[in-house]
């Protein structure tokens, strides 16, 4: 009886040895969610939308912010307390007020999630009426990992405070921060790549200090009252002035991370999730590594300025020591910046606070984007997968063209908005509501986005990351009108886009993917992605106004033919022509979670083997 027991002890110890590192000993959870959103005034009496229950965000202008593991399942609903029962009467004259008055919630770059729990109002779902509640309920892919946030995807709505942060946490990503980190505490970086080592040897974040910091622009009224005073009329403004910005939600410009005694490095998240102005950052006398764009891990990269077109998140890295560090912030308005300094520092004494010099003179500054430096590294979440390898198959690529502009001369337009509306291919946003662009499933598509327009415009695609093939500077032109002619002269657009194209085939690298970019005024960009996720989709520019005023198209993805064949998709039951949503298809998972599976039946067997064992030791 004792050898065998002594048997069983040496096996139960070499089952811990050795399944450990393999079988994450971490079960997915399941988090149930409430969010109310309300309307209320700030100390200021400014009316806000606020997320019930979390006191500690009032006044911020921010919900909760949510913290899940790749793998988990977010189950949460928003109950719409938006409006008053007198607003909602207002509602039915006025599509200001109605828009402000419904409302649905977008998670931002988490895909692929499902089309249903997109949250775009009249699109993917019913819009959420004042009093309902809607769910979103879904999981997260176990190769989905990074930094996200939720917003309201109800015109102008999120400015308000309909917005928070997202974290999905996943051990490639705490394994590649302590390369990074291991890499750093060798030598300080150059700008540049990043020399890590190869491995890790473990997740464990230890002098790590991880912080999650907002950047937004802030206007001192409500933004309805800026929608209906200055902009939603004949002749109303495009850009309303920004007033402020908001660091975490706050104007203050005292902001100071306390850092721990042990702190080594600081992991700083960073999201603009502000409605119109580009937001730069900068860390004096260090650098920056750069290793995640809008939820894909990059190979590391030093800068040190980082610019951040609205909708964007990175994770950089910043090596610290005893000295404080002083960051700072610009917040782009249309002349020029708000600046603002926040400090990460051990010991908190009082600190010079503001920057007087001017943002475009920071080492490193640079607006655009670093489309041929962030190159995403293999891991599953859809940046590994070069789709331009695919080239050679002309077969399998589609091609779009978007000419984008303001509409300042068409009566017709103006009188039926009751404003100037920006329009692509002549059509304005809620016109593509109605009548999206279909594409086939299965396939590359291609889109060339043109900038028939001088302003610089944040672009974000739902549902989807793209790879950024090729990306003009200010007044670089259009590339390829529609309707041009095939024999027009090679303008500086078409150039970049060959110099580009010979670049990624020469360099084998892989393009920038991410889900947000700015394009320049008078310029362009191609990005690609894989329609392998059928639904409506918008692709639109992420100023809050400007999507009040039109600017973006809506996309959608037919299922793949071959896929239709071997199994009934949810999107052959619904009516694709009609904005009606099935609310009781059936919900597809895009990517099966297979690997759960597997694990909960492992998990399963070695329970019932542990019980058994357990049973014949005592
Ligand atoms: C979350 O939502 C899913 C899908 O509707 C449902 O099956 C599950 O029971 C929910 N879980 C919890 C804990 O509410
Ligand atoms: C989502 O989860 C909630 C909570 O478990 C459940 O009551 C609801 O029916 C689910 N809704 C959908 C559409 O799956
Ligand atoms: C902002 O808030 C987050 C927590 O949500 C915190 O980690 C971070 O330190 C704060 N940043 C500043 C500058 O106060
Ligand atoms: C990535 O995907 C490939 C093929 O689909 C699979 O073999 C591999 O195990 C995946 N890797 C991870 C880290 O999930
Ligand atoms: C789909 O909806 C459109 C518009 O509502 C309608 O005209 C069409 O007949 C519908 N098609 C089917 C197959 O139900
Ligand atoms: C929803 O399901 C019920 C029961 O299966 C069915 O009677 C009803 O027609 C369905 N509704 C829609 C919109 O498909
Ligand atoms: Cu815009």
């Amino acid at each position: 009886m004792y050898t065998f027991s002594f048997v069983v002890l040496w096996f139960l110890i070499l089952r811990i040895v050795f399944s450990h590192p393999v079988v994450r000993n971490r079960e997915p959870v399941t988090h149930v969610l409430h969010f109310e959103a309300t309307s209320r005034n700030n100390f200021q009496g400014r009316r806000i939308i606020a997320i019930s229950d979390y006191e500690e965000y009032y006044d911020k202008t921010f919900g909760p912010p949510i913290r899940v593991h790749a793998g988990d399942t977010i189950n949460l609903s928003l109950k719409n307390s938006i409006c008053s029962e007198e607003e909602v009467h207002l509602g039915e004259n006025d599509k200001v007020w109605k828009d402000y008055c419904d409302t649905g919630l977008h998670f931002h770059g988490l895909v692929p999630i499902g089309n249903h729990v997109d949250g775009v109002p009249g699109l993917t779902q019913p819009p959420i009426r004042t009093g309902d509640t809607f769910w979103y309920n879904f999981t997260v892919p176990e190769d989905v990992c990074g930094t996200y946030w939720y917003h309201s995807h109800s015109t102008i709505q999120y400015g308000d405070g309909l917005r928070g942060t997202l974290v999905v946490e996943c051990d490639e990503y705490d394994l590649l921060v302590n390369r990074v980190v291991q890499s750093l505490r060798q030598r300080a970086a150059d700008n540049g790549l990043l020399d890590i080592p190869p491995t890790a040897e473990t997740t464990e974040q230890q002098g790590i200090q991880e912080e999650f910091v907002t950047l937004s622009d802030w206007y001192e009224d409500w933004n309805l009252d800026v929608a209906r005073d200055k902009m939603m009329f004949p002749g109303g403004t495009t850009d309303p002035h920004i007033d402020g910005s908001l660091i975490n939600g706050s104007e203050n410009d005292q902001l100071e991370i306390n850092l721990n005694p042990d702190t080594e490095a600081v992991v700083l998240r960073l999201v603009n999730s502000g409605m119109a102005g580009t937001q730069i950052i900068h860390a004096e006398g260090k650098h920056m590594v750069v290793i995640e764009t809008d939820g894909i891990l990059v190979k590391p990269y030093a800068i040190d300025t980082l610019s951040l077109a609205v909708g964007q998140r990175y994770t950089v890295i910043i090596y610290v020591d005893e000295e404080p560090i002083k960051l700072i912030n610009g917040c782009n308005k249309m002349m020029g910046y708000i600046t603002k300094v926040f400090w990460l520092a051990k010991s908190s004494p009082t600190r010079e606070l503001g920057f007087d010099g001017n943002i475009k003179n920071l080492p490193g500054f640079y607006r655009g984007e670093l489309y041929k430096e962030l190159e995403p590294l293999p891991f599953n979440n859809s940046g590994g997968i070069n789709i331009l390898g695919s080239r050679e198959k002309e077969d399998d690529i589609q091609r779009i063209t978007l000419d984008y502009l303001y509409v300042r001369d068409n009566d017709e337009i103006t009188q039926k908005y009751g404003t100037e509306m920006y329009t692509v291919n002549g059509k304005t946003l809620q016109e593509y509501m109605e009548s999206p662009i279909e594409v086939a499933g299965g396939k590359i598509l291609e889109i060339i986005i043109n900038a028939l327009d001088h302003m610089r415009h944040p672009w974000h695609m739902h549902g989807h990351h793209f790879q950024v093939v090729s990306l003009g500077e200010k007044r670089d032109g259009a590339l390829r009108l529609n309707g041009e002619d095939d024999d027009t002269e090679i303008n500086d657009a078409e150039k970049r886009y060959n110099d580009d194209l010979k670049y990624w085939t020469e360099s084998g690298k892989t393009p920038m993917t991410r889900d947000s970019i700015n394009i320049e005024g008078g310029s362009f960009a191609v990005v690609r992605i894989e329609t392998n996720m059928p639904g409506n989709w918008l692709l639109h520019c992420h100023v809050e106004w400007h999507v009040a005023k039109g600017l973006g198209v809506v996309i959608r993805e037919l299922p793949e033919p071959s896929k239709q064949l071997q199994e009934q998709s949810p999107w052959e039951q619904v009516n694709t022509t009609s904005l009606q949503i099935n609310s009781n298809s059936t919900i597809n998972e895009p990517f099966p979670t297979s690997k759960i599976r597997v694990l909960s039946i492992y998990t399963m067997i070695m329970s019932v083997l542990d019980l058994i064992l357990y049973w014949i030791i005592i």
